[in-house]
């Protein structure tokens, strides 16, 4: 049956390119070179879909576009950027027979006439809460080098976000991580090298207005733009450093040995900014603001020092990390650091923080901090630390220490599994008791995830990306009862991955609620967990397979659905047939053992 639809996929692409050849004008130049509709079932067409994108190969001047239901025909928004044009607000419904008419001109006053067929899908369950997913927005090498070449609508990720925001919204994504907005070293730094916190985009400061990530304006339009969209966006919070002061501001400071150094620790003055915002006529972030350094500018490297009169601070693991070390038990530094705080929440719009290397920073401060934000604000603020530990009990003690149960970590114990996964040397029926996510008492202070900028580069610095298998690991964080997942824009937009990660959020926006059960007959090579579904919501709950094998062949297992007398198809499409379950729920499920299609989600037809 998959190969029929893929046949069948293969034949309407086809058709949709003879229809457009065979209509276009004289000049044979003029076509279209990509399509979103080609990317989906035109026999299955998902009817939650609110947009296209059609490309064509010249940029195009005008164009008319209709859709044809039954006897009713609809004009379609538009929206022509280029060579690109968007059909926005389509508002389809379920199981309908549809025709998109599209004329297009271009520039060059070539035209170009389409007509495309396609029947929308099932409808799906009315769902009151859907489920939350959290997206990271950035990697390591977005806009730069060769992907700055192939994905010049990333120069600017603000403007980006604004236009993204409704795709977003409609595959599932309810919360957003963005990269640190602050004014950093340079132009093209991440924003992990903070110059100026209070520095969004907006002043002139190290040589730029702007950020690697654009202006406050362009970022306050995106933050606008989503929560339009009812989507969240966090702030990527640098609290554990400052680096290299623009390059420019050497300052003397004295060493806790009293040798009297150059360092890189004067960050003002603040050049358009002056006290904007902070009370930076009041004090000033000099060598007083820091613990120590590793670095003096007439020294060179060295190891760690401490500064004259100060000590490390109370730290998870060692206060030192990298570059010059801000001392929270300055009292300056905490109370700039709380009202900033409020100020990101209040002022800008965002709605809660990831925290930076947060196990480098005091811990008492970051309690203090999050309490001090919490009762300043009107929001309900999400924290969610970078405590980069991969071990449940390390993860579990660190979390003992901060005393705020509103407070969650990424699951980088349920990550280092996950290499096991990639090398296929897992045992499967492990992963009912894997990570902080199955952990009592700290399963929802979980953030799930597979990648994150750091592990998934293209040059390995920390640790290599899961690259096989990674389906399986998005099935397993995408299902579960318990944690925030979290998809990896690079994952999503340079990988590859986008329309087979689409089908795993429309699994986990439409049937993976109720209650998680973990089944018996899990083993080395199979994993199957079960969602009850909501009682109040027929149609919802589901069956997850992962498989770790590579033979090929199929396993099938006897699975207790929870739903009797119900039929499921596999909505990933990698596993064929529909199951039905007998009086007491029971079904034979089905997944394949491959690394490429390993993985399916069973969920009721109707
Ligand atoms: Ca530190
Ligand atoms: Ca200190
Ligand atoms: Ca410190």
């Amino acid at each position: 049956m998959k190969r029929s639809i893929h046949l069948f996929i293969l034949i309407a692409i086809l058709a949709l390119a003879i229809t457009l050849t065979g209509c276009q004008s004289q000049d044979n130049q003029f076509s279209l070179v990509d399509s979103d509709l080609a990317d989906y079932n035109l026999q299955a067409l998902d009817y939650t879909l609110k947009s296209f994108e059609l490309e064509f190969n010249q940029e195009v001047e005008e164009v008319q576009v209709s859709l044809l239901e039954g006897e009713n025909t609809k004009t379609v928004k538009t929206i022509v950027e280029g060579k690109k044009v968007k059909l926005i607000n389509l508002n389809l419904k379920p199981t309908i027979s549809y025709q998109l008419v599209a004329n297009v001109k271009s520039i060059t006053g070539n035209e170009l006439s389409s007509k495309t067929n396609f029947t929308t899908d099932r409808s799906y369950p009315q769902i009151k809460d859907p489920n939350k997913t959290l997206m990271q927005t950035f990697y390591w090498e977005m806009n730069k080098g060769e992907y700055r070449d192939k994905y010049p609508e990333e120069a600017n990720l603000w403007n980006l976000l604004a236009k993204r925001a409704d795709d977003l919204a409609n595959v599932g994504i309810t919360e957003l991580w963005v990269p640190a907005a602050n004014k950093a070293h340079e132009q093209q730094d991440e924003g992990y090298g903070t110059y100026d916190l209070w520095d969004l985009g907006e002043f002139d400061q190290v040589n730029t207005v702007r950020t690697k990530y654009g202006t406050r304006e362009e970022l306050q339009n995106a933050i606008s733009n989503l929560h339009g969209e009812g989507i969240k966006v966090y702030y990527d919070a640098v609290f554990n450093h400052r680096i290299a002061a623009g390059y420019q501001n050497v300052e003397d400071s004295i060493l806790a040995s009293g040798e009297h150094v150059k360092t890189y620790t004067k960050f003002y003055p603040l050049k358009g900014r002056q006290k904007y915002y902070s009370k930076a006529d009041q004090w000033k972030w000099d060598w007083h603001a820091f613990d120590g350094v590793d670095y003096a500018v007439d020294k060179g490297n060295m190891a760690p020092q401490n500064f004259e009169g100060k000590e490390w601070d109370n730290t998870f693991e060692k206060d030192y990390l990298l570059a010059a070390d801000v001392d929270y038990q300055n009292q300056n530094v905490r109370d700039e650091m709380k009202e900033w705080g409020a100020w990101i929440i209040n002022d800008i719009g965002f709605d809660g923080f990831r925290l930076d290397a947060v196990k480098h920073i005091d811990s008492d401060f970051i309690d203090e901090w999050l309490a001090y934000v919490q009762k300043n604000t009107a929001k309900d603020i999400f924290v969610v630390g970078e405590a980069w530990i991969e071990n449940t009990m390390g993860l579990t003690f660190y979390l003992y220490g901060i005393d705020n149960s509103d407070y969650t970590v990424f699951d980088f114990p349920l990550r280092k599994t996950f290499e096991n996964l990639r090398s296929g040397t897992m045992n499967m029926a492990a992963l009912s008791r894997a990570g902080m996510v199955n952990k009592t008492g700290f399963k929802d202070r979980a953030v799930t995830f597979i990648d994150n900028h750091d592990t998934g580069r293209d040059h390995v610095e920390y640790k290599a990306p899961i690259n096989i298998r990674k389906y399986q690991a998005y099935t397993y964080i995408l299902m579960r009862e318990h944690g925030l997942p979290m998809v990896y824009w690079k994952d999503y937009y340079q990988d590859g991955m986008k329309e087979n990660i689409n089908k795993l959020l429309k699994a986990r926006r439409y049937f993976a609620y109720g209650p998680g059960h973990e089944v018996a007959n899990n083993d080395t090579n199979t994993y199957s967990y079960v969602r009850e579904g909501l009682a109040d919501t027929p149609g919802t709950g589901l069956v997850m397979m992962i498989s770790q094998g590579v033979s090929g062949d199929i396993t099938t297992k006897r699975i207790n659905s929870t739903q009797p007398n119900t039929e499921f198809y596999d909505i990933t499409g990698n596993a064929e047939g529909r199951v039905v379950t007998d009086a007491d729920g029971y079904g034979e499920f089905k997944v394949k053992n491959d690394e490429a299609t390993g993985w399916s989600v069973w969920v009721p037809v109707e």
